[in-house]
């Protein structure tokens, strides 16, 4: 575990340069350069938080806990506080399970989320990783709707080395994850991953397509326990959040994948979508090839994204 950590820590260190840059030389020259804790202070922390993608919501519950200790504390020094902001952002971010459960059952993951965000590429990377872990992984390619979609899955199966069912171009989804479920009880996988399309849906067609994918599911696979993964590209900055809601609101969402991470001065929204929906991010993705999705620390991203090393 505490190789992993390092491992994890080290990687998002390389792959959010550039959330980092932006964040941590703003903060540092906040910290250094203000001689008192004013409103000026907590104004220029504010603007650095907000253009860090973290949310208008989160950065104002992250400034008011960090005013509160500052009292409680008697800290006149703007330095001292630096530690403060980075212990309420961890606290904001704080969400009730961020188990993953389905390593540990017979599971089905459901991976959703609109076109172009990552969805298959994770889903290969998730089949590999679970590969990894000695699980036997099968994946049903219920995206039938795009050209070529069962191939692309097809040849992430290929990589991660595990089986795939597949549909027609254009049959029902909802019968291709009927296949993959018949599949998965018969080889006795412990984890079924179904990828899906991200046509950008009107909510009505996407809860009914939702609808009866749940329905195979609840049917024919009571004894596997559910996941759905929302996808988001952490590149679109509030826009994923906003779609985190919207998913949201159409499915049970149990976590977020957030990939792109690399490359992309909007890691921040990482702690918006934690904080502003209470889901945890389960996953991020850190690059295009298959090792790149790591498990979601949020105690070491914040580390992270400040520079600061692991306390352990
Ligand atoms: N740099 C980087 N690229 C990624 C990451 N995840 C996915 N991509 C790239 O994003 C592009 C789209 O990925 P897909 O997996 O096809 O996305 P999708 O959501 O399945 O797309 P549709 O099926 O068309 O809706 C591909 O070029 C991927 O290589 C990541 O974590 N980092
Ligand atoms: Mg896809």
């Amino acid at each position: 575990m505490a190789e992993e950590k390092k491992g994890f820590f080290k990687r998002l260190v390389s792959g959010l340069t550039k959330t980092r840059d932006n964040i941590v030389a703003g903060f540092d020259s906040i910290f250094s350069g203000f001689s008192s804790i004013d409103d000026d202070f907590y104004e220029e922390l504010e603007e650095i938080l907000i253009m860090g993608d973290i949310g208008i919501n989160a950065t104002t519950s992250i400034l008011e806990h960090l005013k509160e200790q500052v009292a409680e504390q008697h800290i006149k020094e703007p330095s001292q506080c630096k530690q403060l902001l980075i212990d309420s952002i961890k606290k904001q971010m704080q969400v009730e399970s961020t188990e993953y459960e389905f390593e540990n059952r017979k599971s089905v993951i459901l991976v959703i989320g609109v076109n172009g965000v990552g969805k298959t590429t994770s889903v290969g990377k998730l089949a590999g990783k679970l590969k990894d872990q000695g699980k036997k992984v099968i994946l049903g390619a219920a995206d039938t709707f795009r050209a070529a979609a069962g191939e692309q899955l097809t040849q992430w199966a290929n990589r991660a080395g595990v089986e795939i069912i597949g549909g027609q171009d254009g049959a029902d989804p909802a019968s291709v994850v009927y296949d993959a479920v018949a599949a998965a009880k018969a080889r006795n996988a412990d984890i079924l991953i179904c990828d899906t399309a991200g046509r950008l849906h009107n909510k009505k067609n996407l809860m009914e397509e939702l609808r009866k994918i749940y329905r195979i599911l609840e049917r024919e696979y009571p004894e596997a326990y559910l996941e759905t993964l929302v996808v988001l590209d952490g590149t679109t900055g509030q826009n994923a959040l906003s779609q985190a809601r919207q998913f949201a609101e159409v499915a049970n969402v149990t976590g977020i994948i957030l990939t792109k991470l690399d490359g992309t001065a909007k890691g921040g929204i990482a702690v918006a979508i934690q904080s502003e929906l209470d889901i945890p991010v389960k996953y991020i993705g850190v690059g295009e090839s298959i090792d790149d999705l790591q498990k979601f620390d949020a105690d070491a991203f914040v580390n992270a994204l400040f520079d600061v090393e692991e306390r352990s």
